[in-house]
């Protein structure tokens, strides 16, 4: 898996712009809580500590993956948000849900980045074993939760300046 190269929570901090006054949506998919909880975890800290304000993210679960372009539309339309995180993970069983939930919300999320030219941040884990994902949501492989956050930040920043 690519991720075996990367750790998701490296990055340099010199690099990321301050998240002081944006807004940030994050949608938390409730199947693996486990894992998606852990996930929320690295996503807040990593906001809250490059600048944005607790009292500037708004937290919206949905019951699957699948459920997170709506559930993410919902927040951005309710709120005047700069970004919305999208946190899921989808572990490989042995049904074809696994392509069909893959290839929907991928789908679904980058529709949402062009029709609103706002970010909507991919962070859905999707993993052949409950241990690989345990490896990306804080374990040896770091935490994409944190990668989440960190693009996020980017991505506003970028998009403030078009
Ligand atoms: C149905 C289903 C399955 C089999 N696996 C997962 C999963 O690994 N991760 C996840 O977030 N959701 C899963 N779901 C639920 C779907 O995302 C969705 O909530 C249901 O199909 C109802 O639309």
């Amino acid at each position: 898996m690519a991720t075996n190269l990367k750790n998701l929570s490296d990055y340099n901090p010199d690099d990321i712009p301050s998240g002081e006054g944006m807004k940030i949506g994050i949608v938390l998919a409730e199947w693996n809580t486990e894992i998606t909880h852990a996930l929320l975890e690295g996503t807040v800290r990593s906001l809250t500590k490059h600048g944005v304000n607790e009292a500037d993210i708004l937290i919206e679960h949905v019951p699957g993956t699948f459920e997170l372009p709506l559930g993410a539309q919902l927040i951005m339309e309710s709120g005047d948000l700069d970004a919305v995180i999208c946190l899921g993970c989808v572990i490989q069983g042995e049904t074809r849900h696994f392509d069909f939930i893959c290839q929907g919300v991928t789908q679904g999320i980058t529709e949402l980045n062009l029709k609103y030219k706002r970010p909507f941040i991919f962070g859905v884990l999707t993993t052949d074993t409950l241990q690989q994902a345990k490896d990306r949501a804080g374990g040896k492989h770091g935490n994409k939760g944190v990668e989440a956050a960190i693009t996020a930040l980017k991505m506003v920043d970028i998009s403030k300046k078009h």
